[in-house]
């Protein structure tokens, strides 16, 4: 089992995710929601306490650095699982739940055993390596904020959905489209929530929604110790950028609320936060996420 006092590897994160679905046999699925360019599954886990459920999908670690990603979607995960606080049981029970810590599972093995600071996929590009997975999708693919050059950390790939990772992740998240109530991607750092789109600050039609739902979340957030987001849209709040994975949710699936959590710090550590953080930023994202969930209710 996890600790989150320190980070764990992509074969820790797929056994502990065995390990769930043997320890909860009735409760957990094992998913696969794609195939990398080296041809590893993209590993993730179904909670459902039963059918009929409306859906929450979290999407972790599509930027390989951003090690806190997956250390906050494999917490939530194991909070969901065996936490009897009232409220967290509540979502457990209440939502079927589609899970994805490692959506990069090339780049995060890359991250830890070669290049900490790796960011994109690793397909070789003629002379270059990786693609920007948060630019390859196929909604304003290439408009704004990302690159044609190979060279370039946010290189947006040959095509829409050139990628393995993104074309099968994408291809998972149509067939199950319909059900999802709640698309929360998770990327560090700059404690920041997201709101499409980030090619434009023109709002979105439930942009007022979005926004006091978000803010509330980010207030629960901030209780326990003080840790500040800001909420806003994407273009507005951390710059101009197309061909990301919750524009693409939001516009082409209609999934009512998206997001897009910048997780810690505000730049003392950047993508590399330490150890003793990890504990902390779980526990005031836990937080927010309730808050989430509970205030989507309250907005119907
Ligand atoms: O640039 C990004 O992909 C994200 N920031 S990061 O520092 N983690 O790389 C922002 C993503 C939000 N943009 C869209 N979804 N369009
Ligand atoms: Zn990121």
């Amino acid at each position: 089992s996890m600790t989150w006092d320190g980070y764990y590897n992509l074969s820790s994160i797929n056994d502990w995710i065995d390990d769930l679905a043997a320890t909860y046999p009735k409760v957990v699925e094992v998913i696969t929601g794609g195939t990398t360019y080296e041809d590893r599954a993209i590993k993730g886990l179904k909670i459902s306490h039963g059918e009929g459920r409306r859906a929450i999908f979290l999407e972790g670690g599509i930027h390989s650095r951003e090690w806190i990603s997956p250390a906050t979607v494999t917490y939530i995960t194991n909070e969901l699982l065996t936490n009897d606080n009232e409220d967290i049981k509540a979502a457990a029970h209440g939502f079927d739940w589609y899970i994805f810590p490692v959506t990069n599972p090339d780049g995060y093995i890359w991250s830890f055993e070669n290049a900490r600071m790796w960011r994109k996929n690793r397909r070789p590009i003629g002379d270059h390596i990786g693609v920007d997975l948060n630019r390859n999708w196929d909604n304003n693919w290439m408009v704004v904020g990302a690159s044609s050059n190979p060279a370039r950390d946010d290189y947006a790939g040959t095509a829409p959905f050139s990628e393995p990772e993104t074309k099968s992740l994408s291809e998972f998240l149509t067939s199950i489209g319909d059900n999802i109530d709640m698309y929360l991607s998770f990327h560090s750092y700059g404690q920041m929530l997201l709101i499409p789109f980030g090619n434009t600050t023109a709002p979105l039609a439930n942009y007022h929604d979005a926004r006091n739902i978000g803010a509330r979340g980010m207030g629960a957030l901030s209780a326990k110790y003080g840790t500040l987001y800001r909420t806003g849209n994407i273009a507005e709040t951390i710059y101009h950028a197309s061909g990301g994975s919750i524009d693409w949710v939001k516009e082409e699936l209609k999934v009512p609320l998206v997001y897009c959590y910048e997780l810690r710090d505000n730049g003392a550590y950047g993508f590399v936060l330490p150890n003793e953080q990890i504990l902390p930023n779980n526990l005031e994202v836990m937080d927010s996420l309730l808050e989430l969930i509970f205030q989507a209710k309250r907005f119907g």
